[in-house]
Order: structure tokens, then C-alpha cells, then sequence
């Protein structure tokens, strides 16, 4: 399928979609829906379609007014350098467009305001839900994403040596997976050393690696504009304490157990509760602070969420982390997680060789 009739397809599905709620038309402003639509990333604030069933107007900066229109000829596109949403709302008055909706949940308080009181309707947001489901051409690049993320582990791991700052580890990560072709990391790289793998969130810094202490990786890439993430956890040096194999076994069999529940039909909340289980049965489930994991595509985190207090049920395409962890502050931490896409009677690993 050519990359044109897959964009054709998407405008089509969304089309179908709104008008199943008597809707003529959106505003879509979001810049990664403009992507997930397009596969063009403009920044923040650049653009504003509108889609209609006559066609797919885009307001944007003037400088792109030219090659946008050649690359897209189904497209009109308006240069408007300012005002772009207000130039919309002009474009569906003189139309004599009566029901379009906008995403209420993504719009800055002054587009949905002005959205608003120009007689548009508040929707939910039709292109998320289009995202959780990644179709054959989207899990084809998340798995190429994911690979880049696994063999920058494989990569790092044995260049990692006592005296090495956090920072030096990031920067080899980072820049071998820019030499691959990862446009961006998909988040701040996480590289803990020491006491500070205990915090889920650390921030990566100056701290030197030293002799027999704990070693927390968590990152991913962005490549073709979608995103991977993986955390690795290991002991570095010869005298592993008890303490921390016994966190590393327990968030192991949690992990695995995560993965091996994940199904199309499966809740994620329910998930969430098998893993978790695992490490409340060791006794460290107040050890255990965040939620499994989380959805993964053009965003780093994004529906559905293996998540205590989802909703969710699992489909096929979704792609989803999976990421227990046990943190003993003061001391150190364990976390493991990868990136699994839902299959029809499973889940796959994509951040594996
Ligand atoms: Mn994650």
C-alpha cells in the first residue's frame, strides 16, 4: 500500500467516524494527530486542518505553503502566517459549515474558547483512539524503534565502567542512536548509578560509577517519528547483595507474569493486578510505586495504560510497556520493562534482538 493511500484511508476513518456523531467536519490543531494523519511534523502551533467532506484544508506558516501543497495535492494549503485558528473559523463560516467539532481534551484554553463561542462542538478525541490501535506499517516502525533501543543496550553495557559518570553513559547511548537514525531520544534518558536507582525518576547527573553498586537504564528512541522504551537493571561488580537478587527475582517473575497475562480481551487494569501481585506477595508492594506501563507510538505515553485505574480492555495493535519495579530508598533500585505489541492470543516483545 503506497504511503498516499494509507493517508487517504486514515482521512476516510476519521471520516466515518465523526459523522457517526452527525458531525460535518473537525479542527485537528494537535501536532503529532497531524503527524499520525499526514507523516509530517510540524511544530506546535504551525498548523491547523480542517477536514471536511469536501476536503482537507491546512492553515499553516507561509514558508511551507509551497512544498506542503506539492507533496499533498489532495490538500489545499492556506500560508497564514498569524491567526491560523481564526482564519479556520472564517474558512467554516464561509463554507456555511454548521456541526464541526474540535478536540476538547487537547485544545489550549484560547483556541477552545475561540472554538467555542464560534458555535463549534466539543468532541472526544476520534485520533487517539485511532493511535491506540497501531496497524502493520506502524508496529513494522515501533519494532524498528525498539530494536535500535535493544541493541544500544547491548551496546553500552559491557563500555560501562566504574569511574564513568551518568551523563558520559547517556551520551554514548545517545549518539549511538542517533548514528542508527533515531531522530531524538523518546525521553530524557534515565542513567542511575548507586542510591540513585531507588528513584523511579531519577535525573541523570554528574554521579561516578563505583565499584559493586547498582545500575538502573531506562530510554528509547524516536525513530520515523515513533517511540521505544526499555529499562535494564544489573548489579555492577562481584558481591551482589541478597538484598537486591531477591528485588531482581521478584520484579523478574512480576514482569514476566505481566507479559504472559497481556491479551486481546485482557483489561489492562487486570494486568496491572497480576504483576503486581507478585511483588505484594514478597512483601514489597509499597516498594512498588508507579503504575505496569504504559501505551507507546507517535508518544512516548499515550492510551491505553496498564494502569490501576483504567478502563481499557486490550486489542490487537496496541503496543504497551510493561514495567515493574521495586525501589528501596536509600539503598537501591530494580526496574525491567519492555515495549509488547498485542497479537491475536498474546503479545511480542519489541525490545528484544
Ligand atoms: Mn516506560
Amino acid at each position: 500500500m503506497s504511503d498516499m493511500q494509507r493517508i487517504l484511508d486514515k482521512i476516510n476513518l476519521l471520516k466515518t467516524l465523526y459523522k457517526q456523531d452527525d458531525l460535518d467536519g473537525l479542527v485537528i490543531t494537535n501536532n503529532i494527530d497531524q503527524f499520525y494523519l499526514l507523516g509530517f511534523y510540524f511544530y506546535i502551533g504551525e498548523a491547523v486542518f480542517l477536514l471536511y467532506e469536501g476536503e482537507l484544508v491546512c492553515f499553516t506558516r507561509q514558508l511551507y505553503q509551497a512544498p506542503l501543497q506539492q507533496k499533498y495535492p489532495f490538500m489545499r494549503v492556506i500560508g497564514q502566517d498569524k491567526q491560523m485558528n481564526a482564519a479556520a473559523v472564517q474558512e467554516i463560516a464561509k463554507l456555511g459549515l454548521k456541526r464541526i467539532g474540535f478536540d476538547a481534551e487537547k485544545e489550549s484554553y484560547m483556541a477552545g474558547s475561540l472554538f467555542k463561542a464560534s458555535g463549534l462542538v466539543e468532541t472526544s478525541s476520534y485520533i487517539s483512539v485511532l493511535r491506540q490501535t497501531k496497524d502493520a506499517a506502524e508496529i513494522a516502525v515501533l519494532r524498528d524503534s525498539c530494536k535500535i533501543a535493544y541493541d544500544t543496550y547491548e551496546y553500552i553495557r559491557p563500555l560501562i565502567k566504574t569511574g564513568m559518570s551518568e551523563f558520559e553513559v547517556a551520551a554514548e547511548m545517545e549518539k549511538y542512536m542517533r548514528i542508527r537514525g533515531a531522530s531524538a531520544t523518546s525521553f530524557l534518558t534515565i542513567v542511575a548509578f548507586g542510591e540513585n536507582t531507588a528513584n523511579p525518576h531519577h535525573e541523570t547527573s554528574h554521579r561516578k560509577l563505583q565499584d559493586n553498586e547498582a545500575v538502573l537504564l531506562d530510554f528509547g528512541c524516536i525513530y520515523n517519528g515513533y517511540c521505544s522504551d526499555m529499562t535494564r537493571s544489573w548489579w555492577h561488580g562481584d558481591k551482589e547483595p541478597e538484598e537486591y537478587t531477591k528485588i531482581w527475582t521478584v520484579t523478574n517473575k512480576a514482569w514476566k507474569a505481566g507479559i504472559a497475562a497481556e491479551k486481546p480481551g485482557m483489561r489492562c487494569q487486570q494486568v496491572d493486578a497480576i504483576a503486581r501481585g507478585i511483588i505484594t506477595d514478597a512483601g514489597y508492594g509499597p516498594y512498588f510505586t508507579h503504575r505496569l506501563g504504559h501505551g507507546v507510538g507517535l508518544e512516548i505515553h499515550e492510551e491505553p495504560c496498564n494502569d490501576q485505574t483504567s478502563s481499557a480492555v486490550m486489542k490487537k495493535g496496541n503496543v504497551i510497556t510493561v514495567e515493574p519495579g521495586i525501589y528501596l530508598p536509600g539503598k537501591f533500585g530494580v526496574r525491567l520493562e519492555e515495549t509488547t505489541v498485542i497479537t491475536d492470543d498474546g503479545a511480542d516483545i519489541l525490545t528484544r534482538k
